[in-house]
């Protein structure tokens, strides 16, 4: 990938010409000349409603009561990112739990190839009873969200999970978006891995995830599933795409994978700079997986990821350039025509059995301990069932690409440095109340305030994402309310009015900001 390639990646259809003048005065440019926007023609598609998604590991089931109507906190808080978004239950977690519906049942055996020092993955089982899908049914429902549902690959029978699969699909009804079958499966043959022998390649994946498949299609007729949820291969999600749908017509609902943006979390080099930058993976991978995935007339969702794997890194995951990478990391891959992404989290403890009971993270500083006691370093929402549920930064934003689901988005051609900041743009048309023409921008340089002007003729009532510093893993607001288990009100709002057809907006080092134009700009 070359230079220029990458400082122009984050900026979909962006020309570039005024990039050398803004390198040279950014201060200048910044401060006393708004850069000029204009907006292209909207997509074909909206992003869909149900965009954002968290992502769970499955241990988390353990517990039947986290996800449960009766856990009204959990509940508000996911209502409160999304009216109608999915949860994907799954993670390294998934591949040593397994289901236990009757009391006579037993673990299967122990994994061959999982037991070198440099095993990451949770060694022990853990048993999934009947209780928790009932439960989760509640959960989804009084939530208004769907569920992906993981199944073991890595160390059930195909029996065990097309039981399990039946049994999921009776209870969770239309809640279930889909099921996969495997965790990162690209990985098995991996030292840390060590589900499968290093031999482990994508035919015999595909050939053992369609005798699974099909076992679950035996029992459940209807099945629908996701697929490959790899970690990083790009190939096997391309081959993924064009091979399952011949095999399985009319059972496969998406292609999936992940992405973690940085780690590990105790290599100095991973830094709140680094992960505000723009990463050339990024659109070299979604690139390769929007085609296969149009070819095969499939969706892409972007099914388990955050900032920094390996449990996320404290000051960074949990920080307020966490927010901002969201957003931007959200809406990039919205542009691209994905249909979701689900960021990683949850508890401390079950990260850290996914992991195998390690958690580099902790090293990092002296405070990481006491961050990491009310949730893990990454995860969205922190808190647990009996002291309830707070919004980290990553929450935050989250919620504001959001603002642009439902709408059809529109390229954004500008000259603003990718490194500094981005911009995002949709159309809704009919909502004039509420922005027929939405913006998102994220200003990520600290020092530097960031001005725009669009040509229209339009008012804009603008809410503000800020925080004290980049660094900040409290005080983050969003139109100045703290969001969390209660539906979101803004309670700041700032409006502008367009001066001769023009229309500037001001913001400030390190913060971004939701745009609602009154009428459509042009
Ligand atoms: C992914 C796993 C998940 C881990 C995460 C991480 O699916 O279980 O928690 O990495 O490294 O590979 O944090």
């Amino acid at each position: 990938m070359n230079h220029s390639r990458t400082t122009r990646r984050r900026f979909l259809h962006t020309t570039l010409i005024a990039a050398a003048t803004a390198a040279l005065a950014p201060k200048l440019l910044a401060a006393e000349s708004p850069l000029p926007i204009t907006l292209g023609p909207p997509a074909a598609q909206p992003i869909p409603l149900n965009y954002a998604g968290l992502s769970y590991e499955k241990i988390e089931l353990a517990d039947p009561l986290l996800f449960s109507a009766s856990d009204h906190n959990l509940v508000a808080i996911f209502r409160a990112l999304s009216p109608q978004g999915v949860l994907r239950i799954g993670g390294n977690s998934s591949e040593y739990c397994w289901w236990k519906s009757h009391p006579r049942q037993t673990p299967p055996p122990p994994p061959k190839y999982a037991h070198s020092s440099a095993n990451w993955m949770p060694h022990s089982y853990t048993a999934i009873h009947p209780e928790a899908v009932d439960n989760l049914a509640g959960f989804l429902h009084a939530a208004n969200w769907t569920v992906i549902y993981g199944l073991n690959l890595g160390t059930a029978t195909p029996e065990a999970a097309a039981e399990e699969a039946a049994y999921a699909a009776r209870t969770l009804g239309d809640r279930l978006a889909y099921f996969q079958i495997g965790n990162e499966p690209d990985y098995y043959g991996q030292p840390n891995n060590g589900l499968r022998p290093p031999s482990w390649d994508y035919d015999r994946y595909f050939t053992q995830w369609l005798t699974f498949a099909r076992a679950i299609l035996q029992r459940v007729s209807h099945a629908q599933f996701g697929g490959p949820d790899v970690g990083s291969t790009v190939d096997w999600v391309v081959r993924f795409a064009e091979q399952a749908p011949k095999h399985l017509p009319g059972h496969i609902a998406a292609c999936t994978s992940h992405y973690y943006a940085e780690g590990p979390p105790d290599n100095p080099s991973v830094t709140i700079a680094r992960l505000l930058r723009p990463d050339p993976r990024v659109r070299r991978d979604i690139t390769r997986i929007m085609a296969a995935a149009h070819a095969a007339h499939l969706p892409y969702r972007m099914t388990e990821g955050n900032s920094c794997y390996r449990g996320g890194k404290p000051g960074m995951s949990n920080a307020f350039a966490s927010a901002l990478w969201a957003a931007d990391y959200m809406l990039e891959l919205a542009s691209y025509g994905c249909v979701g992404v689900n960021l990683h989290g949850g508890s401390t403890s079950a990260i850290r059995r996914a992991l195998g009971n390690h958690l580099p993270g902790l090293k990092v500083s002296p405070g990481a301990a006491a961050q990491a006691a009310n949730g893990s370093f990454y995860t969205p929402i922190a808190g647990d069932r009996h002291s309830g549920f707070t919004a980290r930064p990553d929450f935050y934003g989250m919620k504001l690409a959001n603002f642009l689901a439902g709408g059809r988005m529109r390229p954004v051609h500008s000259s603003i440095d990718p490194t500094r900041a981005t911009a995002y743009a949709a159309d809704f048309p009919g909502s004039p109340e509420t922005g027929h023409t939405r913006l998102i921008l994220i200003n990520k340089d600290a020092q530097q305030p960031l001005s725009i002007t669009l040509r229209t003729h339009a008012h804009a009532t603008l809410w503000s994402l800020a925080a004290p510093s980049l660094h900040a893993i409290s005080h983050v607001t969003l139109a100045g309310a703290t969001l969390g288990e209660h539906p979101f009100h803004p309670r700041q709002t700032q409006h502008v009015a367009p001066t001769q057809g023009t229309l500037t907006i001001t913001l400030p080092p390190a913060s971004a900001a939701a745009v609602f134009c009154s009428e459509r700009v042009s």
